[in-house]
């Protein structure tokens, strides 16, 4: 996901042109905006986190751009590309260094496992909406 705070700065065009040249495929794609309910559910494995009702409320407080990606390796691939949670930890190169505000508005999410991975692109897409 590209995530609202980077959607509204006009970023997402920028970002998908760097997803591409990293050499992942976009097998769909979509422009969204999450009601409080459907943020909550996406982040449910933070409920108890103490930052849980701040990320639910950001995350569901401008359109997101939701991508289901293909690359070999894919997972390790994209999380190594968009850096390290904390902009202020992440490398020199990578999506949040140059777009992330902070820890919390860092500018995207990447699934963290290929079995998660499954889950989240079925949470964003129906079958259909995911070309072959
Ligand atoms: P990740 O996105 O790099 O996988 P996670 O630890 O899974 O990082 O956290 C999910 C999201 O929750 C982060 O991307 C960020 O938006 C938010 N978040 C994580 N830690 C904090 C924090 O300490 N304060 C505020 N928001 C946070
Ligand atoms: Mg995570």
């Amino acid at each position: 996901m590209i995530k609202p705070e980077a959607v509204a700065a006009g970023h997402s065009g920028k970002i998908i042109d760097m997803i591409i040249a990293a050499g992942f495929k976009i097998k769909a794609m979509k422009l969204t905006k999450l009601s409080k309910e459907r943020a909550g559910e996406f982040y449910e494995v933070h409920k108890e986190r103490p930052f849980y009702g701040e990320l639910v409320a950001y995350m569901s407080g401008g359109p997101i751009v939701a991508m289901a990606l293909e690359k070999d390796n894919a997972v390790a691939d994209f999380r190594k590309f968009i850096g390290a949670t904390d902009p202020a930890e992440a490398a020199e190169g990578t999506i949040r260094k140059r777009f992330a505000k902070s820890k919390g508005e860092n500018a995207v999410h990447g699934s963290d496992s290929d079995e998660n991975a499954a889950i989240e692109i079925a949470f964003h897409f129906a079958d259909s909406e995911i070309v072959g």
